[in-house]
């Protein structure tokens, strides 16, 4: 991606911001993107493991931060990522991104549900963290802490990389739509 577009793209991403925290429900346009297989932070909290936690750079600190993350449950028992928090921002969001005839719509939802024996996986266009009072800037290469909180399993600390898309960018997807979550 060239700089002018990654720089373009941003200003973009924090438009969309202001009009999610001005309408609690935001309109935005997605691009679909192919989520490559990234390891880095991790964590395994009694048959529950979080990976391929990542967050978006974020250059304005009054903007929201966005994060991703996979949970995979190898236990025969369901459990419920019920609350989020980091040491660095005020509060931590769990939203869902839905396509509605093509639409992207967001919302925030309480929790989520993690079935026996199964993967769920935050990416965009699906279920993602918003922070909102980021405590500073996020830069490529920074580390955000988390703390997700599951009804069975406890607590599981991990951190974040910040990165750009930890996937190989389609160029012709990246000029048609600009999007995030
Ligand atoms: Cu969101």
């Amino acid at each position: 991606m060239h700089v002018r577009s990654a720089v373009i793209k941003i200003f973009q991403e924090n438009y969309v911001e202001d009009y999610y925290v001005n309408k609690i429900m935001k309109l935005c346009v997605f691009v679909a993107v192919l989520v490559g297989s990234v390891q880095f932070a991790n964590a395994d909290e009694g048959g529950l493991s979080v990976t391929d936690v990542w967050a978006r750079p974020v250059i304005l600190l009054n903007r929201p931060g966005t994060a991703y993350f996979t949970v995979t449950n190898k236990s025969d028992k369901s459990d419920v990522l019920a609350k989020v928090s980091s040491t660095l921002a005020e509060r931590v969001e769990i939203h869902l991104s839905t396509n509605e005839g093509g639409v992207m719509k967001m919302q925030q939802v309480g929790h989520i549900n993690i079935p026996p024996n199964g993967t769920v996986s935050a990416k965009p266009g699906g279920y993602h963290l918003m922070l909102f009072g980021l405590k500073k800037k996020l830069a490529v290469g920074d580390l955000l802490p988390l703390r997700l909180r599951f009804l069975h399993a406890g607590d599981v600390n991990v951190m974040a990389k910040v990165m750009k898309m930890p996937m190989k960018m389609d160029h012709g997807k990246m000029m048609q739509g600009m999007g995030k979550h």
